[in-house]
């Protein structure tokens, strides 16, 4: 199966991304045909430093391989060195009607929290998005849950072209995890966990010990005392225990049982532990790689050039189908 995913260079990677993606990604490069890219240009829709933007982008792509994103079992790329992403997106952009662009609910997000940069990218995100993923004749995309929306408009831009060209391009199946694939914000946990929600919201892949500590003892929790998983009612309490579940990796049920007659303080206390203990080797990793920026780049220079060869295939076959004259 041809698997495509992406990740914003927007800030540290936090347990969010994480178990809503890319702990899919780790475990499907040992079995499928995968494209995993930073989506740098994405992230420009937020205004971006550009003393800082390359080093995040570089950055972004050293903690996916700490955490188990290996080169040697996928192709890992930067979207910005495969031009044909945004060509793609240009045509896309000619497809979809803006009326299906302004009901997406990321954008009405993202607008609400930026006023004073409500760009047309922001709004056109999805068609970028649509055209990373179809450029790869992918089959199968692992996203957390605030992705299938954007998934669904994919589906319906690789239908609307091949009905009106002719059968170009695979329509994408949406990849979730059964559990933790939308993992709440620690301050206020009826939102999802967001890299731009303050540092207090989440907990990164690579945060110190004594910062975890700080977080989970100060996350928000519920009335009440009981530890039970009801996200309705206890939103807080049960995004505790389903990051701790699935960092212990055991079933929900049993860690409810585990903490069962047990305090709120009990659970924040050994799930700051756990994640202590199973974050370690990913801090660890991302030191090492820190002093090693010629080898990410070699690395990222070697997934672009495979990229690039399928990206090429499809955009040739697509100019075609368009009648757009070819140059020689
Ligand atoms: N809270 C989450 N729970 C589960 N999955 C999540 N993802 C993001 N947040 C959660 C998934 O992570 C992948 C990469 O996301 P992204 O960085 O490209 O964009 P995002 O969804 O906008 O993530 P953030 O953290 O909220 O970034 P900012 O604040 O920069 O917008 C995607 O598959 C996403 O579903």
């Amino acid at each position: 199966m041809r698997i495509f995913s992406g990740i914003q260079p927007t800030g540290q990677m936090h347990i969010g991304n994480y178990l809503g993606a890319v702990k899919q990604w780790t475990e499907l490069q040992t079995r499928h045909d995968c494209f995993f890219t930073v989506v740098d240009l994405h992230a420009l829709t937020i205004q971006q430093n550009p003393q800082e933007f390359g080093k995040t982008s570089m950055e972004t792509v050293t903690e996916l391989i700490s955490v188990g994103v290996n080169p040697e079992q996928c192709v890992l790329f930067l979207q910005s060195h495969v031009k044909e992403h945004t060509e793609l997106a240009w045509i896309f952009n000619t497809l979809t009607p803006v009326s299906e662009l302004e009901r997406m609910t990321q954008y009405k997000d993202k607008a609400r929290k930026n006023k004073r940069n409500i760009n047309a990218g922001l709004l056109t995100y999805p068609a970028l998005m649509a055209a990373d993923i179809l450029l790869y004749q992918t089959q199968g995309v692992p996203v957390g849950k605030d992705q299938i929306q954007h998934l669904e408009l994919a589906r319906m831009i690789a239908r609307k072209f091949n009905n009106l060209y002719g059968k170009t391009f695979v329509e994408p199946e949406t990849l979730v995890s059964k559990e933790g694939a939308k993992v709440m914000s620690l301050q206020d946990p009826k939102k999802k966990m967001s890299k731009s929600d303050g540092t207090q919201s989440y907990i990164s892949l690579f945060e110190e010990p004594a910062s975890i500590r700080k977080k989970l003892t100060e996350a928000t929790t519920d009335a009440g005392k009981e530890i039970v998983y009801n996200p309705a009612k206890k939103p807080g309490i049960s995004n505790l225990l389903t990051i701790h579940a699935l960092f212990a990796k055991i079933p929900l049920k049993d860690a409810e049982k585990h903490f069962k007659n047990k305090g709120y303080a009990t659970l924040k206390s050994e799930t700051a532990e756990l994640l202590i203990d199973v974050l370690e080797p990913f801090r660890r990793k991302k030191k090492e790689l820190f002093s090693r920026e010629i080898y990410v780049k070699e690395i990222l220079k070697a997934g672009a050039r495979k990229a690039r060869t399928v990206a090429e295939a499809t955009m040739e076959d697509v100019r075609s189908k368009l009648g757009l004259v070819p140059s020689s």
